[in-house]
């Protein structure tokens, strides 16, 4: 898989803008930009020294036509991005100067890179390791100066450093154990209560990691939050409201919104991905009911939903029965249009909707009983099919519902709504300051590490073998350096570099 052919790309985005850049990497990167490049004062690349920039045109050697005016940047490996000599031709940047100079490259010896190359070369080369490269995507990607200081921290090798450490421990007591099956006759008596605090040590750790990753993965990957509720009662206001600008129409007509809005926002750091749609109700024609479809299922998918209700009217069937559906988990009840009189009574609603919800051992929020859907979309009209059957480990105490009165016209109650939406993603625990897990792959492999230690823990206490023990030491090992690279498999490599964009 070490390749060192040159390979090529456009690494600047698609469009017009003041400069474009074509970059190559690999054994002839420079010997091939010489091909083409064409200093006034006929100075070589080939024979500069590394990190020089020089000014020229690219010209076509075939028929000596000048393509661009450019300035040509060459570094030689192994102090590169990849560890390869690199050229990078900083063109014009527009689609067709750019286009053309590629064109050159490629008909000149160097190959079209793929997407993620040279992060994956820098990664084959051994420059940074498997976390370091997924972060240079997180950091191209970040949404709130929160998440980018996070990527950053992960591409530094921060992140890295600490699962080293951690797996270094591992290893140190995988040695310890399995010196035991190497030398039984010796005196090594395996001492249970060393491995147990080296063990229970190891576990904490992970623990803490998996923890924080809650916060992390929001980070990453932004908070979906959809704005559901009956029309009318203020859904595009409250997204305007909360963008401070006039995103979405809004008139005094039911069925404004008809199609889902999604924008982003920063709350206190974290990116939320805030989602306004249709109002809920029974629909009077085809668009009308794809609209109404498509809130259900954003409702679905989001990970909070703002949950508005009208607080100068009644409570209406669409929102009790809205209520019904929606996991209080996961749902912040939004009380609107308090700056008019008030008519809404949800004593008798929140009573019989909260006690529809429980939480298990585990804290997590569940139905009650069978009969609240839990994923259909067939709320308005359609008879209500029961699929979702949760057997009875419910708990007796019941979920907690969050309400927060608000009124998006005169914007009173924002402050306190923004900071329930806080609370309730990261679930009531203060935000991470140290490291922090963003990645879903890197979550999963921390949790696998942290099950095959739970089975060795349990091992121990069963005095199994040291034999069997060290299998799920091993188990564990491998999981943790999914994370860094070092037990990857040629699969999930491919997978993660070609998320990427070609060029980078
Ligand atoms: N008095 C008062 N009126 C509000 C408030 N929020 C929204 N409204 C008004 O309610 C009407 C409906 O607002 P929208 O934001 O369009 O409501 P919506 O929920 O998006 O409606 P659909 O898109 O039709 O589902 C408009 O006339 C708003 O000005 C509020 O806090 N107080
Ligand atoms: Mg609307």
């Amino acid at each position: 898989m070490h390749t060192d052919d040159t390979i090529a790309a456009i690494a600047t985005p698609i469009g017009h803008g003041g400069i474009g850049i074509i970059r190559l990497s690999g054994r002839d990167a420079i010997k091939i930009a010489d091909r083409i490049f064409h200093s006034p004062k006929g100075k070589s690349l080939k024979k500069s020294f590394s990190r020089r920039i020089f000014y020229g045109h690219i010209i076509n050697p075939e028929n000596n036509e000048i393509i661009d005016e450019v300035l040509v940047s060459i570094m030689h490996a192994p102090h590169t991005y990849t560890k390869e000599d690199i050229a990078e031709i900083n063109c014009h940047g527009g689609p067709a100067p750019l286009r053309r100079v590629l064109e050159l490259v490629l008909k000149n010896g160097a190959r079209l890179a793929e997407p993620g190359e040279f992060t994956k070369r820098a990664f084959l080369n051994g420059r940074i390791d498997l976390a370091q490269a997924e972060a240079v995507l997180d950091v191209i990607n970040a949404m709130t100066e929160q998440s980018g200081k996070a990527a950053v921290e992960q591409l530094s090798g921060g992140f890295s450093k600490k699962i080293e450490a951690l797996r270094d421990k591992l290893v140190e007591l995988t040695a310890i154990v399995e010196a035991y099956i190497d030398f039984p006759e010796d005196d090594t008596e395996l001492s249970a209560s060393d491995i147990r605090k080296r063990a229970s040590e190891i576990e904490q750790e992970l623990k803490q990691l998996i923890d924080s990753s809650r916060h992390g993965i929001i980070l990453r990957e932004g908070l979906k939050t959809a704005i559901i509720g009956r029309p009318n009662v203020g859904k595009s206001s409250l997204l305007n409201a909360l963008l401070e600008r006039d995103r979405a129409i809004v008139t005094d007509l039911p069925g404004t919104t008809r199609d889902i809005i999604e924008e982003y926002l920063d709350i206190n750091g974290l990116p939320i991905k805030i989602i306004d749609t249709a109002g809920i109700r029974k629909y009077r024609d085809i668009a009308e009911k794809e609209g109404v479809e498509r809130s259900l299922r954003a409702m679905e998918g989001a990970d909070l939903v703002l949950l508005v209700l009208d607080g100068s009217e009644e409570l209406h069937d669409t929102d009790r029965e809205l209520m019904e559906k929606s996991n209080p988990a996961k749902t912040i009840l939004v009380i609107n249009k308090i700056d008019l009189p008030q008519k809404i009574d949800l004593k008798n609603a929140r009573q019989a909707i909260v006690s529809q919800w429980f939480k298990d051992e585990n804290e997590n929020v569940i139905p009650a009983k069978a009969g609240i859907q839990t994923s259909s979309p067939d709320l308005i009209g359609g008879t209500r099919t029961f699929e979702h059957w949760v057997p009875g480990q419910a708990r007796n105490d019941k979920a907690e519902q969050k309400i927060v009165n608000i009124s998006a016209l005169k914007v009173t109650g924002l402050d306190e709504l923004k900071g329930t939406i806080v609370e309730t993603a990261l679930h009531g625990k203060a935000a991470y300051t140290t490291t922090i897990v963003t990645n879903v792959r890197h979550v999963m492999a921390l949790e696998k590490t942290y099950a095959s230690m739970n089975s060795f823990m349990e091992g121990v206490n069963k005095n199994l073998s040291p034999e069997f023990l060290s299998v799920e030491l091993r188990d564990a090992l491998d999981a943790i350096g999914e994370i860094i690279g070092i037990t990857t498999s040629e699969d999930i490599l491919n997978k993660i570099f070609s998320n990427f964009c070609i060029g980078k």
